[in-house]
């Protein structure tokens, strides 16, 4: 098959700029949504024809179809629901036919959308059919689970402007922005690779092989709207890519940022990516081995066969009208110092061959060892150690849970002091007293308001721990859904450290330091935590102390420890 790109504009669904100067007046009388971050990376792509053929969200009908056989209700092939989920009071509040304003979270207004259907969607179904397992460790489902809204809304949209971006402006393009550069610079036949990784050597050369083996220019078009949680944060990556585009022979290769956000669903994300780059004006799509590849499910095994994705594109691809170009596996051959697709090589049992896992790198950035410059070029590896330094110089948060009276806040001031005389880093103590004399003064202690309570600390806490420093922290946080809500927040930016002080509530009781206890028997205080109100006990802390004849000095020097052994803080 010989694809030439089709380089007409394709239709987008903005209205023209006085239209649209009208609409903004006029949409001021409309109930209006505010977006999720990954509503507006849908939205922005609806509007600019990068979901073409779809003229807004889905309609039940086209959204059933999606579902169950990856198609639209005309048949149109498209595997992936984009649906506007919204809250049930929202959904209570409107009516089939009425225009809503469509609006990013400044309050500034994108489009509006005619609502044409509204309906509760059987997400466990959703789940199953489209990411292929009705399991929580998946990212998408999780989100569908446990972010998403309960309703689901459908209508066609009105474009009134872009979401306005700042960061890398000149380096992001509509579709038909990308069609244009094509017909102005002659690319007849172009590969596109897409991305959420850093790029390495290895990349550098399939990349370069696909483009040659397809006769094609290349077009290195990275996710930069949202992608896997954990993974390294796109400012970082951007300026990765802009090192190796200067690797490629000049006028071969471009970069264009595409701002989706990505559902991490195996082969039906890779059709979808297909049509994505068809719509960029692309003629030929690089697909690897497990594509988009969600990681792990909750039995420790993978979600999708590592050529699913191939096999499910390669069965559509006339209809995605895009070729597919296989992802060779490159590993790198050290005597003859040059990387070859794994293979292709005959003499296997004769050389050398070397490659770093993604896990092995993030292990070496961690710990700051050496990475070798056949893996990856100097000036990526520089980036990436700014955004990733050594865990002896990242920020972390140590959080102590237990009972009142446990000892925990003096625990917690002993290991403040003890960082402190070490040196290097800031550090904070977020203990339980102090934050609701400030933080939290207005609230109680019922479930609702400790949560708060909680999430206010996790909030503090992350944000010292992106910025390097070091929040201890000392409630009781007597609820293990909301720790394990606050470590999701910290560890995206470093370790947290959860320290159960262990003391039983016999003992406490016993000490009874502020007298609360003999109050909370009393009935004078009301939800007492261990006398009228629940604690869940640490399943998997990082340490356990026992207060229990031991000295608080031997607590505080036993943290210490741990946090010595997980590379926290160096001797
Ligand atoms: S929580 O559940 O994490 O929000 O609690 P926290 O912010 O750590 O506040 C606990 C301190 O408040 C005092 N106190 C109570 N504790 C538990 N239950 C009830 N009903 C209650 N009422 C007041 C108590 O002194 C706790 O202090 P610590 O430092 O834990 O002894």
């Amino acid at each position: 098959m010989t694809m030439l790109s089709n380089l007409a504009p394709i239709p987008e669904l903005y209205v023209s700029y006085d239209s649209a100067q009208k609409l903004k007046v006029e949409a001021a009388d409309l109930k209006s949504w505010d977006l999720t971050p990954r509503q507006i990376c849908d939205l922005e792509l609806l509007m600019n024809g990068g979901f073409n053929p779809l003229k807004g969200f889905l309609s039940e009908e086209d959204y059933n179809g999606v579902v169950e056989n990856m198609r639209l209700a005309d048949g149109t092939l498209w595997p992936m629901p984009i649906t506007l989920d919204v809250s049930e009071d929202f959904a209570a509040s409107l009516e089939v036919g009425e225009d809503i304003a469509l609006r990013d979270q400044e309050g500034v207004i994108l489009g509006t959308m005619t609502i044409s259907d509204r309906w509760t969607p059987n997400k466990a179904r959703e789940a199953e059919k489209v990411f292929g397992a009705d399991d929580d460790a998946h990212p998408a489902v999780n989100y569908l689970h446990n972010t998403a809204g309960p309703i689901y809304l459908g209508g066609p949209i009105t474009g009134i402007q872009q979401p306005v971006h700042y960061d890398f402006r000149a380096r992001r393009d509509t579709p038909n922005e990308l069609r244009a550069f094509f017909r102005k610079v002659g690319w007849r036949r172009v590969v596109a690779f897409q991305t959420r990784n850093p790029l390495h050597r290895a990349h550098q050369e399939l990349t370069f092989r696909a483009a040659k083996e397809a006769q094609a220019n290349l077009l290195i078009h990275p996710v930069v709207g949202m992608t896997k949680p954990g993974d390294v944060d796109h400012f970082t990556r951007v300026r990765c890519y802009e090192a190796v585009l200067d690797k490629y022979p000049a006028a071969t290769t471009g970069m264009s940022l595409l701002n989706l956000a990505m559902r991490m669903a195996g082969p039906r994300e890779a059709v979808w990516h297909g049509l994505i780059r068809a719509n960029h004006g692309c003629t030929h799509f690089i697909v690897g081995r497990d594509h988009a590849g969600p990681g792990k499910n909750s039995a420790g095994e993978d979600f999708y066969g590592p050529y699913d994705a191939q096999d499910l594109f390669r069965e559509h691809q006339d209809e995605i009208g895009i070729e597919m170009v296989d992802f060779k596996h490159m590993v790198y051959v050290q005597e003859r110092a040059q990387y070859e697709p794994n293979d292709e090589i005959a003499d296997k049992d004769d050389v050398t061959i070397l490659n770093i896992s993604g896990t092995e790198l993030r292990r070496r950035l961690q710990e700051g060892l050496e990475i070798p410059e056949w893996f990856s070029f100097p000036e990526v590896v520089t980036e990436l150690r700014k955004t990733r330094p050594p865990r002896s110089k990242q920020g972390f948060t140590v959080f102590f849970t237990g009972f009142s009276g446990s000892g925990k806040s003096t625990i917690a001031n002993a290991l403040m002091v003890k960082l402190m005389e070490m040196g290097g880093r800031p550090v904070t103590l977020l203990d339980g007293d102090i934050v609701r004399k400030n933080l939290s003064s207005e609230l109680g202690f019922s479930k609702e308001h400790r949560d708060l309570n909680i999430r206010r600390i996790g909030y503090v806490a992350s944000e010292i721990t992106k910025n390097g420093g070091i929040a201890i922290c000392a409630p009781i946080a007597p609820y293990a859904t909301t720790r394990r809500a606050v470590r999701e927040d910290i560890e995206a930016f470093g370790a947290f450290v959860e320290v159960h002080v262990a003391t039983s509530i016999e003992e406490c009781e016993r000490r009874d330091r502020k007298g609360l206890y003999k109050l909370a028997r009393e009935g004078k205080i009301k939800e007492f935590t261990g006398i009228s109100d629940p604690y869940d006990v640490p399943e998997n802390p990082e340490l356990s102390v026992e207060t229990e004849n031991v000295e608080v000095d031997n607590c505080a020097h036993q943290v210490l420890l741990k946090l010595e052994s997980m590379g926290l803080v160096s001797a």
